[in-house]
């Protein structure tokens, strides 16, 4: 019987993956767009962050919005604040590449666009080894999650430009240990931009709002 030969091709699809995103941080940077790719769990807040940040700068900066899923429930969420937003139906994957980001990219006006928020597919661990070409990456991590998420997802948390610690307004009814999650982080990732927050009372977003500001040109 022949010998059963396993070849990997990881290195290929990565690479071939890393060449469309180049393209395309060329059309962003070539339209003065900054891009942030936010990733999360399912329901840590991606959308959340979302709705709570077009609301606080959409007067300030022309936004639009990318978003990885299935069904365009959140699509429409965030179509009710008034700005432009596409699907991009990831048909079931666990990520967003940036072949499916092409896809839709076109129909994003990003001459007329300061910032393109992009919601990748809620997963701590495959989107993280996809690039998208956008600037910066933005990481949620929640409360009720736990604070071991750094040490059991490290890939994802050490891609991280910035880091929201979310849905702290539950604190003080979870066993939540500040420091151990921080710990875990600076282990990977010591320059992360570490921010905790709540969507629910709007407690800490004034930071993520400046740091928007201070990164999004105008
Ligand atoms: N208490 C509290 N609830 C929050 C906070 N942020 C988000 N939520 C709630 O958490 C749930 C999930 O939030 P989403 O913003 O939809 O999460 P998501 O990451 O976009 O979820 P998927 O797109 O399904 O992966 C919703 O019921 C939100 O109202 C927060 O800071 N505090
Ligand atoms: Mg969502």
């Amino acid at each position: 019987m022949a010998e059963t030969r396993t070849i990997s091709v990881q290195q290929h699809i990565m690479s071939a993956n890393d060449l469309l995103a180049g393209d395309i941080r060329a059309r962003l940077d070539a339209a003065g767009a900054f891009a942030i790719n936010i990733m999360a769990s399912p329901g840590g807040g991606k959308t959340s962050t979302i709705l709570r940040t077009v609301q606080a700068l959409k007067s300030e900066m022309r936004i639009a919005a990318v978003d990885g899923d299935i069904v365009p429930v959140d699509v429409d969420r965030i179509a009710a604040e008034g700005i432009p937003v596409e699907l991009v139906n990831t048909g079931g994957s666990c990520h967003l590449d940036a072949n499916m980001l092409l896809g839709v990219i076109d129909k994003v006006d990003l001459e007329h666009t300061d910032l393109l928020i992009i919601e990748n597919v809620g997963n701590l661990v495959c989107p993280a080894n996809f690039a998208l070409g956008a600037h910066a990456n933005v990481v949620i991590a929640s409360v009720p999650e736990g604070a071991d998420k750094p040490y059991k997802y490290p890939g994802m948390f050490r891609g991280a430009d910035v880091l929201l610690l979310n849905k702290i307004d539950y604190m003080p009814l979870s066993d939540f240990d500040v420091e151990y999650f921080r710990r875990g982080v600076m282990a990977v990732n010591p320059d992360v931009t570490f921010l905790p927050v709540s969507c629910r009372t709007g407690e800490g977003l004034e930071g993520w709002y400046d740091w928007l500001r201070a990164h999004v040109r105008k």
